[in-house]
């Protein structure tokens, strides 16, 4: 499928105190925006419009846009994070996905369903359960998902990945780059997977943009593999992204 806008959030001073499971240090504030400026370049380079949209200070987690809604070509669905810090970016960007979309669904709850744990690939979406999403949610989200006529399955990733996305994603219509956790535990039926080789599993949560896989920077052996089987691999610098758990996906909502 072929992505043609991006919509991203400019880094708020406040990711100092974003979400993360191990402190490895604060992000550098100036450094993570110059991250997220070559990751917006990159984007424009694999053929998006891409629209920056104000950081939000009260939300230290805001830049990841993925986390509070979820975006197709013909609607959007604001989600509910499993966050108690992050709920609160659904009604922030709500009105940014009005402007943009002609669909708007919403979750209501009680369940939660954090976008970084959606894999959405040509016939069906993968929900991950994790810390984040609960079976209630992922519940209502199939459902939401179904309105538009996409087939949602939950899915149980295995432990100790924040998201599903963390250890997984779609490089090509057919293909998931994934994690030898993840490969294991085979949560996609007619999928190829592609195994990260050990101790790159921090590079797994790639983003594919039309012909352009993006990877970050430090995982020589997984850049190999993909040129290898004949993608263009963009790299990026992501120091500072990854202090807050987070990785390419978690940057952008493309449809
Ligand atoms: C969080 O814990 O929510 C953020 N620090 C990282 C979110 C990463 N988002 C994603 O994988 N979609």
């Amino acid at each position: 499928c072929r992505f043609n806008r991006a919509l991203v959030r400019t880094p708020a001073a406040s990711a100092v105190d974003g979400l993360r499971a191990v402190d490895r240090g604060a992000p550098d504030v100036a450094e993570l925006r110059a991250e997220h400026a070559a990751y917006r370049e990159a984007l424009a380079t694999a053929g998006v419009a891409v629209e920056l949209l104000p950081a939000l200070e009260a939300f230290p987690d805001s830049v990841f846009v993925e986390d509070p809604a979820l975006v197709f070509a013909p609607g959007a669905i604001l989600l509910r994070p499993g966050a108690p810090t992050r709920i609160g970016e659904t009604a922030e960007i709500a009105p940014d996905l009005r402007l943009r979309f002609p669909v708007v669904l919403a979750m209501t709850g009680p369940g939660y369903a954090d976008g970084g744990d959606v894999l959405v690939t040509p016939d069906t979406v993968y929900v991950g359960l994790s810390a984040r999403t609960d079976r209630t949610g992922a519940a209502e989200l199939c459902d939401l998902l179904a309105e538009f006529g996409y087939r949602g399955i939950a899915v149980e990733p295995p432990a100790g990945v924040l998201h599903l996305k963390t250890a997984c994603s779609l490089v090509a219509d057919d293909c998931v780059l994934a994690t030898r956790a993840v490969a294991d535990a085979r949560l996609f039926d007619g999928l190829d997977v592609l195994v990260v080789p050990d101790g790159e599993e921090a590079v797994a949560n790639a983003l594919r943009v039309n012909e352009t896989v993006m990877i970050a920077d430090g995982f020589p052996r997984t850049r190999a593999l993909l040129e290898e089987r004949g993608y263009s691999v963009t790299v990026l610098k992501l120091d500072e992204v990854m202090k807050l758990d987070a990785g390419l996906s978690c940057m952008s909502l493309r449809w």
